[in-house]
């Protein structure tokens, strides 16, 4: 099943640099960007992203770090891809993440674990909706498809 996914690129990963080597791992996977920018986040839209977690005692703490600098938002399409970026991101604590993964290579700290990906299809919708407006997301043909997606998909 072909998915969108919505993925941000967090402060540490902007202040880290590693903005170009987090895209180039989810590019070189075959996931196609459908939208991408820069962004300043603002308490309101912290707020909303996190909403699940507003009872929880480190809410405070997430909605300070993810405003506590620009984020890099962006949309990947491509088969099953809430999972496939969940299990590229690896475990939420990077302690438990595997090596491969973008947390278990390049994180140590739970609220330092530089990505955010949605966690099913039905979160991908909303934090899409959240995230970007509908001409935000770009419409396009790739070439690569026809070697990267099995021809019922490309
Ligand atoms: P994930 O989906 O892997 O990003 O993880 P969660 O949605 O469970 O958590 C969102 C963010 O909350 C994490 F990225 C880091 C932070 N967090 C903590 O700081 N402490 C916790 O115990 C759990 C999550």
């Amino acid at each position: 099943m072909i998915e969108r996914t919505l993925v941000l690129v967090k402060p540490d990963g902007v202040q880290r640099l590693l903005v170009g080597r987090i895209l180039t791992r989810y590019e070189e996977r075959g996931l196609k960007l459908v939208a991408l920018k820069l962004v300043s986040v603002d308490r309101r839209l912290a707020d909303r992203h996190y909403a699940v977690h507003r009872e929880r005692p480190f809410f405070r703490g997430l909605v300070e770090f993810i405003t506590s600098g620009p984020v890099v938002a962006l949309v990947l399409e491509g088969p099953d891809a809430v999972a496939v970026v969940r299990a590229m991101n690896g475990a939420t604590r990077p302690a438990q993440a595997d090596p491969g993964t973008i947390r278990g290579d390049l994180a140590l700290e739970t609220a330092q674990n530089l990505v955010h990906a949605s966690d099913s299809p039905e979160t991908a919708e909303a934090e899409l909706a959240l995230w970007f407006r509908p001409e935000e997301l770009v419409d396009y043909a790739r070439e690569v498809d026809r070697w990267v997606l099995a021809p019922a998909e490309a």
